[in-house]
């Protein structure tokens, strides 16, 4: 059986982790993160394609790239999550499965990260766990048949 493709999705001001607010986003810098999530998705049996951008529509070309190259997204859409009609009907149009990922518990913050169009389209939404949110949404993948 040939390996699950999952695209990894990071949205704006994830480039500057270990300098943005580390004691809210922590210490480990992006390129650690997508050490990260290869690893992770290694040892998964997983095929991963990694990618980032601060422009929304940027996001939103990349999401419809997916379409019949990958089986699905985990997504972490920084600020766009509370605001981006767009990318949540991105999401919607390719018809993948969705995982959503925040470092932080955005429930647990100001008032405005409460709400994320992104959940209308995921399937799970793993939220303050750091890194770790990321391997767990690719074990999402890994665990359906
Ligand atoms: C990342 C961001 O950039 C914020 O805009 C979100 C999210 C939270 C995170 O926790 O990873 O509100």
């Amino acid at each position: 059986m040939s390996k699950k493709r999952v695209l990894v999705l990071n949205g704006p001001n994830l480039n500057m982790l270990g300098i943005r607010e580390p004691e809210l986003y922590g210490n480990g810098d992006y390129a650690s993160l997508v050490r990260y999530v290869k690893k992770s998705a290694a040892d998964l049996g997983l095929k991963v394609r990694v990618a980032q951008s601060n422009c929304e529509g940027r996001l939103v070309s990349l999401i419809q790239r997916a379409y019949k190259r990958a089986d699905g997204i985990v997504i972490n859409a920084g600020a766009y999550t509370h605001t981006s009609v767009a990318i949540l009907d991105a999401l919607k149009a390719v018809r993948l499965p969705v995982v959503e990922v925040h470092l932080t518990d955005i429930s647990s913050r100001e008032e405005f990260r409460r709400f994320s169009y992104v959940s209308l389209a995921a399937e799970k939404t793993i939220a303050g766990k750091g890194f770790e949110g990321y391997k767990e949404a690719l074990e999402h993948f890994a665990d359906k048949a």
